[in-house]
């Protein structure tokens, strides 16, 4: 499910301990425009907290649980992109982590939405621990689609 595509990093992949910039700032790319999202302006959109939350690394153990909130992907997507011509969102990180979010999986289970995190346990959440960061609360197996410190994000058709 997590290499759905060949999309994301192999399972054994050793996740990045540092941020590769200090901007937390990134664009949404849809239908050949581009539009800068900063925390500030995510911030300002509604928000939604998904709790119970962990981050399962195979190789240094599973931390959590977690109350993550932000912004609903799926939220964001449909306020950037006009029509239903999309299938997926690519989110990326500048340090080559990404992953591939279909349309089927952000219309479903929206009780548990996968969510661009700002904050963590009611706190802001800094660079350093992922700002912004994708978070798939359906994936609880490994966590190589929790990406941290993303940098662009497509809607594909
Ligand atoms: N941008 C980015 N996100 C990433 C990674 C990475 O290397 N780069 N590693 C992933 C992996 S394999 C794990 S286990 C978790 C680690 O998250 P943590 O540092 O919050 O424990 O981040 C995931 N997200
Ligand atoms: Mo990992």
């Amino acid at each position: 499910m997590s290499n759905e595509s060949g999309w994301s990093p192999p399972h054994s992949h050793e996740p990045n301990p540092a941020p590769p910039s200090a901007d937390p700032n990134f664009a949404i790319h849809s239908a050949g425009n581009a539009s800068l999202l900063t925390p500030e302006v995510l911030r300002s959109l509604p928000q939604r907290s998904v709790d119970n939350c962990y981050i399962v690394s195979t190789g240094h153990g599973t931390s959590g649980p977690f109350t993550f909130s932000g912004v609903g992907l799926l939220d964001l997507v449909l306020l950037y992109t006009d029509g239903e011509w999309w299938a997926a969102a690519d989110v990326l990180s500048a340090d080559g982590f990404r992953t591939r979010i279909s349309r089927d999986e952000l219309t479903s289970e929206l009780d548990r939405p996968i969510i661009l995190a700002l904050s963590i346990d009611g706190e802001p959440m800094s660079r350093y621990e992922g700002l912004v960061r994708l978070i798939v609360p359906g994936e609880e197996s490994d966590a190589l689609r929790q990406v941290k410190w993303v940098s662009e994000i497509q809607v594909i058709g």
